[in-house]
């Protein structure tokens, strides 16, 4: 196993740990609890409300803004009626750039199809090796690494075509997180939607 596949591995981890949320198996989670600024992941069972979310390939939410109580325990029930992989995912601006990075560099590195993971298709051979390439990967290493001592809780799901999925969180941070996708391209083009805490 070379030093490059290693790297690859240790990166995809750490990406599918901010993409699990509620199976926080990463050693990063285990040893050192992301601070809960924003809520935290929930168990469906805790939950006191469902709201429905559509999605699709306008790269849009339907709603883009849900309005929540301060302490609600939320599952959202997410609907893709589009015809590509699109996800869900819930935390706070730095988790948001963070899991964009780190989508990034897997993308970089040949470990992300359109959206889609897929291991198998790691070639190494197609990797640039230029001193530009590894300049930009390194900054993007560097600001993985920065995000990642920041970055609060945070949970997601990929939801294929055609499917839906559910994620429950917690409102119990000081501050209301937003919600966004990741696939390659969608999060720059506006696909990401807003938590409003409801007066009263
Ligand atoms: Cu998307």
């Amino acid at each position: 196993m070379n030093a490059m596949f290693r790297t690859s591995l240790v990166v995809a981890l750490l990406a599918l740990a901010a993409c699990g949320g509620k199976s926080s198996g990463s050693p990063a989670t285990a040893s050192r609890p992301r601070p809960q600024t924003y809520g935290r992941g929930g168990l469906p069972q805790e939950a006191t409300r469902t709201v429905e979310i559509h999605l699709d390939d306008r790269l849009r939410f339907d709603p883009g803004t849900v309005s929540v109580h301060h302490g609600e325990v939320v599952t959202f029930h997410v609907v893709n009626t589009g015809k590509m992989m699109h996800e869900f995912m819930i935390g706070g601006p730095d988790a948001q750039d963070l899991h964009e990075a780190q989508m990034a560099q897997m993308a970089m590195t040949g470990q992300m199809t359109d959206g889609t993971m897929d291991m198998s298709s790691m070639d190494h051979a197609k990797m640039p090796d230029t001193p530009g390439h590894r300049k930009y990967m390194k900054a993007l290493a560097d600001r993985i690494a920065t995000l990642d001592r920041s970055a609060a809780a945070n949970a997601g799901v990929h939801i294929p075509a055609g499917e839906t999925r559910d994620l429950t969180w917690a409102f119990l941070g000081e501050r209301a997180p937003v919600f966004g996708c990741h696939v390659a391209q969608h999060w720059p083009a506006g696909m990401k939607g807003s938590i409003v805490w409801a007066q009263s």
